[in-house]
Formats: structure tokens, C-alpha cells, sequence
């Protein structure tokens, strides 16, 4: 060999030497916070390792550190809908809400034991990891809670996130969720450098994490230097956890970067003790947080406790106390939502900052509210807001008074299209009664037709249904399906290519069905949750519009009024624009599954564990449901079957302890009879 070259097996053998080492480093920085090697030294092999694979493409590796920075900027994240879905919290403002929270978990559990995990609420954004076979393969905002973007590009940049499970043995499947945050320190550093471009400053770590996280571009994401504390892990295949305090400690081994604050408590007033002595250190911390989260440790207890759709019975988020402020009232202006109601909004002078932002308006919710709180314009008013809550005025400082203070009469007509606005008797607010035409509640409509949850309609926002309002383009929700490439064009910043993918956006939206399509149509009373019961009854527009309001009042959770509202728009303005959806090819139909009440999987419950050979974890839990079972995902008294694959975790012995019928997947697949 000549001099100075090295064997290509001597170079992969460096390669691997310097992703070892680099990631031990790492690992060290962010998760043990210990670090032995200056960021200087840490450059040097990691430039090394650049180099190295720059020269020999063929040694880099998926999970190589290189790797975090990716190539070419994407034009639009793809939704990901969480396979479990990540909740909320429910809030305590006070000790008192903390012991009320303590004394519901304790009546549902009984007189058993409890342990609490204390943890600190780190102010960031969250968001899920998905390693398959240890590799990260999937990274997700947190979104609706039930679906986000893919932004594992971007995720990839944040230190401390491991590329790779740091074990022998990774399962199957593994979901890392936490909070992505900003140091203080790199926040101050970076909006030094946003302000000194002449940009906009941003208000706190948390709008530029959010925004960082946003980018299309992972290399403008990798230079915000983002950090991660793992909190909680989702859906897992091939591992049995049994208590919060395990998920924590599995994240630790597995290399992410575990908040070193957290402490486990077996009495309620030694967790308030240890919230409270937060209140003034927490400014201390190099890291934002608003207050602190309280679990149950124990997975049993909090399967037990369960969950309301929005939030789970065995977890509270404690808020700092909230914050106020006293300013001037300088304007009240009138909004116009998408059904008409006019919400007047307070403008201040000065500007207050609470909780980090700068608040410059707040709603003052309806013209009803004025009058009960004789709010005046010009009058001092203390505005609260306690962390991501929206902030509002709660009272006019009557004694402040200087005779100069105007009573704020409520406009007669809309402020948009001066239509008659109505307050009809016992409303809190008037309503502009221009319905079908008012240029406000229109856009109101169009956003909302285009909202994730209903159509899902990426790059429509506030800015562009206004600008399809005011350029004439648009004049119901239905119009969106007839738009053509050469008048998106003629908009304002609406490039060749902006306009396709805008059309693209469009033509995808037909196939959402009936029930996101009706959510979507702004009928007063029908959003996401009652449209899926309407369609469950009328699964197609025909016979929707067959049904007597009689029928529709009997549909579960409705009434008189929910029905006539929708009798009558489907019978009033609605028809047209149902009519035109049709024939632009909108989806009109909802295919629902119609109840399974017989045949061998009736009323029972299985539970699945393990791998199977011929469906995938979705697959068989719809074929326990077609046979009219329920799959459900942990072994109690109540389940009826388990089925084991391969690799069957703790359910299988639980199943055995409880004496539950166990059945192999030929078993199962002879039981209901497709073998
Ligand atoms: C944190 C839910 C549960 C697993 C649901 C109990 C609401 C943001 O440090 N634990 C934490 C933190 C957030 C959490 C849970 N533990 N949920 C947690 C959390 N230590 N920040 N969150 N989230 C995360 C949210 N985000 C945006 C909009 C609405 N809710």
C-alpha cells in the first residue's frame, strides 16, 4: 500500500470509531449534561467524519450523526395521524385544584396506594419519535393531538434526539414523546441575530422553537440549536412497561434526554410542596417552564382512571399563577366570525407583556359582557392571562375614571358589509344578517371548510380565503372546486407552482366523505362531533335530504333545534351548494360499518400481544371488529380472548395469572372461521 493511504476496511473501521465517539458525546451533552471535550474538540470529529464520508460516500451510515442535517428542502410536510392519540391536560390554577384533583383519583381507585411523578412543564412544542427496530424512522408534531406533520427532517437536527436506540435489542416498535424547547440563553442569541437582519423579533422560546420547527428547509432548523426532554413513550411493540417511572427510566437507557428535575411523591401535599417550591426558582432554570405536570406512576392505575376524549383522568398540569396587567382601552373594534356574530375586541395602548408575549388586543366577547362590566374606550383595565390562554380584560378600574371615557355603542350594522346586524332576543351579541354574502363570514367559512380536522386543505389560512374572498374568485365553499390555475395566478404572491399545489390541495380534499365534508359547511350546531352521529344514521346526501326534521331531532345528541338548523340549510342556501360539490365531484357518502351484534367475536373482547403472521396490529383490531369484538389493548378481568403472535409480551402472562382464554392465530382465524 503507498504511503499515507489507508485500507478501505481501516477507513470504515475510523468511520465507526468517530459515530461511536461522537455520539457518546453527545449523549454526555445533552442527556447526562456532563460533558468531557470542549465543543471545539466535538467540531473536530465530526468535521472528521464529514470529510471521511465525503470522500467514501458508500461508508455513510442511516443512523450516522452526519446524517442530522439533511439534503434539499421539502415544498410541504405530510400528515401524520398518531396511532394513539396525544393528549391534553387538564389545568390546576391553585393547591386547592390540586387537592380536588387528588381526591378524584382517590375515590375512582379506592384505598389503594398512589405514587405521583412530578415533573417539570417545559414551555416548548410537542412532539412523537417512531423508532423502528431502533432506528428513527418517524418524526411528528403533535398537531390536533390526533394528527400532526411529519417533520422528522427537522427532528433530526434537534440534539440530544437519538438517530438510533442506544440498545442491543431495540423493540420492534418504539414511541418517544416530549416537549422540543430553547434554552433562554440560545433564544437571547438568536433574536440578537433575527433583530440585527432588521426581522421581527419573536416573543418567546417557545414561537421560535415552533417556528423553527416549521421550516420546510432542516438546514435553517439545525442552525436554532433545539433541545428535547423525552416525557412520556406512546405506542410500543415487543416491551412491557408497567409505570410511568419505568417509561422514564427506559427513555434515560435509550438515550434521550430525561428532565433531571423529576421527583415521585406518595402524598398530594408533598407533590404541592414541591410544585410551590418552583414559583420563584423556576426563573432560574435554563429553560422556560410554565408550570409542572402531576402522573400517576402506576400504568394499571391509570388504565383504570382512563381518559375523557380530550384528557387523560390521571394526569394535571399545575399553572404558575397567572398574570396581569393594567392599560388603556384605545379603540374597540367589531370582528365578524363565520356565522356573523359580532365579537368586539379591546385594543390597548401600550401594548402589556404577560407570560412572555406581548398582548395588544383581547376580546371582550360580546356586547353583553360590555355592558355587565361597563367597559368604556379609554378606560384603564387590568387584562389577564395565564400561560397559552387566550388573554382577556376582566375589569374596567371604574375609580380611574376622568370623565373623558366613552360608553361603546354597538354597531347596528356589520362592520364588513353593513348588512342589518340583529341581536335577537336573549342573544349575548348581534349578527350580521347578511349571510350567503357578507365578505367576513365567507372567509370565516373558507377557513374553516379548509381546517385540518374537516376538509384538510393545505395553504388555505386566514390570508388566502381572504384573498379569494376580495378578488370575487370565491363566493361559496363550492367555488373552491372550480378554481382555475390562471386565476389563482392573478392573486397576490400565487406563483405557477404554489397555484398547482393549491390545486392538487383541492382535488385531494374531494374524498374526506360525508361527515368531515357536513363538519365543514359552517350549519350551526353541526362541527366534528356530531357529524360522524348524523352520517352514522343517513350515510349519503340523498338520504340526508330524504330525512323529516322529526328524523333528524332523533338522531343521538341532537334535538329540535340542531335539526331544524340543519333542515333548513339543507333545504335553504345549502342546496345549491351541495349541488355544485356534487357535480364538482365531491365525495357525498360516509361509508360507515355497520354494527356487528352477532357471530362469534359478539360482545366479546380480545386482546391482541405479540406479532402476528397475517395482519398487521390495525388489520386483526378490524377483523375483531367485523366480527363484532372489540379489540382493546390491555389484559383485565373482562377480557374474553387473548391472542398471541410471536414475541407476546407481559399480556400473555397476565392472561395466564387471570386464567384467560388464550388463543394461537390459527386458533383465532379457525374461530371465526376463515380457516
Ligand atoms: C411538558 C400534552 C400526558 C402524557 C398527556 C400526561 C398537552 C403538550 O414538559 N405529559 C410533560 C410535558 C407535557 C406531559 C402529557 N408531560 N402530556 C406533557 C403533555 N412533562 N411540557 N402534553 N400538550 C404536551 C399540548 N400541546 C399543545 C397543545 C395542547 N396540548
Amino acid at each position: 500500500m503507498a504511503n499515507g493511504e489507508q485500507s478501505h476496511a481501516d477507513l470504515s473501521q475510523r468511520a465507526a470509531e468517530l459515530r461511536r465517539l461522537i455520539d457518546h458525546h453527545n449523549y454526555l451533552y445533552y442527556v447526562e449534561d456532563r460533558p468531557e471535550i470542549s465543543d471545539k474538540e466535538f467540531d473536530l470529529l465530526l468535521k472528521e467524519l464529514e470529510e471521511l464520508e465525503a470522500a467514501h460516500p458508500e461508508l455513510i451510515t442511516p443512523d450516522s450523526p452526519t446524517q442530522r442535517v439533511g439534503g434539499q428542502p421539502i415544498s410541504a410536510f405530510k400528515t401524520v395521524h398518531h396511532r394513539l392519540p396525544m393528549l391534553s391536560i387538564g389545568k390546576a390554577f391553585s393547591a386547592l385544584e390540586l387537592r380536588e384533583f387528588d381526591t378524584r383519583v382517590r375515590k375512582a381507585l379506592g384505598k389503594q396506594p398512589i405514587t405521583y411523578v412530578v415533573e417539570l412543564k417545559i414551555d416548548g412544542v410537542a412532539v412523537s419519535l417512531i423508532y423502528t427496530d431502533g432506528l428513527l424512522t418517524l418524526g411528528a408534531t403533535r398537531g390536533s393531538g390526533k394528527a400532526g406533520d411529519d417533520i422528522t427532517e427537522n427532528l433530526k437536527t434537534v440534539r440530544g434526539v437519538p438517530l438510533r436506540l442506544r440498545t442491543a435489542n431495540p423493540p420492534a416498535h418504539f414511541e418517544a414523546r416530549g416537549e422540543v424547547y430553547m434554552s433562554k440563553a440560545d433564544f437571547a442569541r438568536l433574536n440578537e441575530e433575527v433583530a440585527a437582519r432588521g426581522e421581527q423579533r419573536y416573543a418567546n422560546p417557545r414561537n421560535l422553537t415552533a417556528g423553527s420547527l416549521k421550516q420546510l428547509d432542516s438546514r435553517i432548523t439545525a442552525k436554532r440549536r433545539l433541545r428535547l426532554f423525552a416525557y412520556s413513550v406512546g405506542y410500543v411493540e415487543g416491551i412491557a412497561i408497567q409505570s410511568h417511572l419505568e417509561a422514564l427510566e427506559l427513555l434515560r437507557q435509550y438515550g434521550f434526554p430525561v428532565n433531571p428535575e423529576i421527583r415521585s411523591f406518595d402524598t398530594m401535599d408533598e407533590v404541592i410542596a414541591y410544585c410551590e417550591s418552583w414559583a420563584e426558582k423556576r426563573f432560574d432554570l435554563p429553560y422556560e417552564t410554565d408550570g409542572l405536570v402531576i402522573k400517576v406512576n402506576d400504568f394499571e392505575q391509570q388504565r383504570r382512571l382512563g381518559a375523557t376524549n380530550k384528557e387523560p383522568r390521571w394526569a394535571v398540569a399545575y399553572k404558575f399563577e397567572a398574570e396581569q396587567a393594567i392599560t388603556k382601552i384605545r379603540e374597540i373594534q367589531v370582528d365578524v366570525g363565520k356565522d356573523g356574530t359580532l365579537t368586539p375586541v379591546a385594543l390597548f395602548d401600550p401594548p402589556v407583556q404577560l407570560c412572555g408575549t406581548t398582548v395588544s388586543r383581547a376580546t371582550l366577547h360580546n356586547a353583553a359582557q360590555i355592558e355587565l362590566k361597563d367597559i368604556r374606550v379609554g378606560d384603564s383595565v387590568i387584562v389577564v392571562k395565564r400561560g397559552e390562554i387566550i388573554p382577556y380584560v376582566e375589569k374596567a378600574l371604574h375609580d380611574a375614571r376622568e370623565g373623558k371615557e366613552k360608553v361603546f355603542h354597538f354597531p347596528t350594522k356589520c362592520p364588513v358589509c353593513g348588512a342589518p346586524a340583529v341581536r335577537e332576543n336573549g342573544a349575548p351579541s348581534p349578527r350580521c344578517t347578511a349571510t350567503a354574502t357578507c365578505p367576513a363570514q365567507l372567509q370565516g367559512r373558507i377557513e374553516s371548510f379548509a381546517k385540518r380536522e374537516r376538509m384538510d386543505i393545505e395553504g388555505i389560512g386566514e390570508k388566502l380565503a381572504e384573498q379569494l374572498v376580495t378578488s370575487g374568485l370565491v363566493k361559496t365553499v363550492a367555488d373552491l372546486y372550480y378554481l382555475k390555475k390562471e386565476q389563482l395566478i392573478g392573486l397576490e404572491r400565487m406563483g405557477e407552482l404554489s397555484a398547482q399545489n393549491l390545486l392538487d390541495a383541492i382535488e385531494a380534499s374531494k374524498n374526506r366523505g360525508l361527515a368531515r365534508l357536513l363538519a365543514g359547511l359552517s350549519i350551526y350546531g353541526v362541527g366534528e362531533g356530531m357529524a360522524p352521529l348524523l352520517v352514522q344514521e343517513f350515510p349519503s346526501i340523498d338520504a340526508l335530504m330524504a330525512a323529516s326534521k322529526e328524523q333528524l331531532a332523533a338522531v343521538k345528541g341532537f334535538g329540535p333545534r340542531r335539526a331544524e338548523s340543519v333542515y333548513n340549510f339543507l333545504h335553504g342556501p345549502g342546496q345549491k351548494i351541495i349541488h355544485d360539490l356534487c357535480a364538482a365531484g365531491v365525495k357525498m357518502t360516509e361509508d360507515v360499518k355497520p354494527k356487528v351484534t352477532s357471530g362469534p367475536l359478539a360482545g366479546k373482547t380480545v386482546v391482541v400481544t405479540g406479532t402476528l403472521q397475517n395482519y398487521s396490529r390495525k388489520q386483526i383490531e378490524d377483523v375483531i371488529a367485523q366480527h363484532g369484538g372489540k379489540a382493546t389493548s390491555s389484559v383485565s378481568k373482562k377480557t374474553d380472548y387473548v391472542v398471541a403472535g410471536d414475541d407476546p409480551g407481559s399480556k400473555l402472562d397476565k392472561a395466564r395469572q387471570l386464567g384467560i382464554k388464550v388463543l394461537t392465530e390459527d386458533e383465532f382465524e379457525k374461530l371465526i372461521g376463515v380457516r
